[in-house]
């Protein structure tokens, strides 16, 4: 019972403002196409996700996302 509060509290604030992880990457390969992103920000741009996709490889793993949220590059879905 315990156990299941706190992963509840730790749900909660994990999407407190911000899609999860998860709920973008559609197919669950574990990183986020271009085109998941946009089905869950429709306003994003190619230049927006290159700006994102840090290291280049044309996704954006779960890394780049939390440092998106965190710079403010992606908005609040
Ligand atoms: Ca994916
Ligand atoms: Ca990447």
């Amino acid at each position: 019972m315990k156990t299941f509060v706190i992963a509840l509290g730790l749900s909660a604030l994990g999407t407190a403002a911000f899609a999860a992880m998860a709920d973008v990457d559609t197919d669950g390969d574990g990183v986020v196409s271009f085109t998941e992103m946009l089905a869950v920000y429709p306003t994003l741009t190619e230049d927006g996700f290159g700006a994102i996709d840090t290291n280049g490889d044309g996704v954006v793993d779960a890394e780049e996302m939390t440092a998106a949220e965190e710079g403010g590059l992606i908005p609040e879905a």
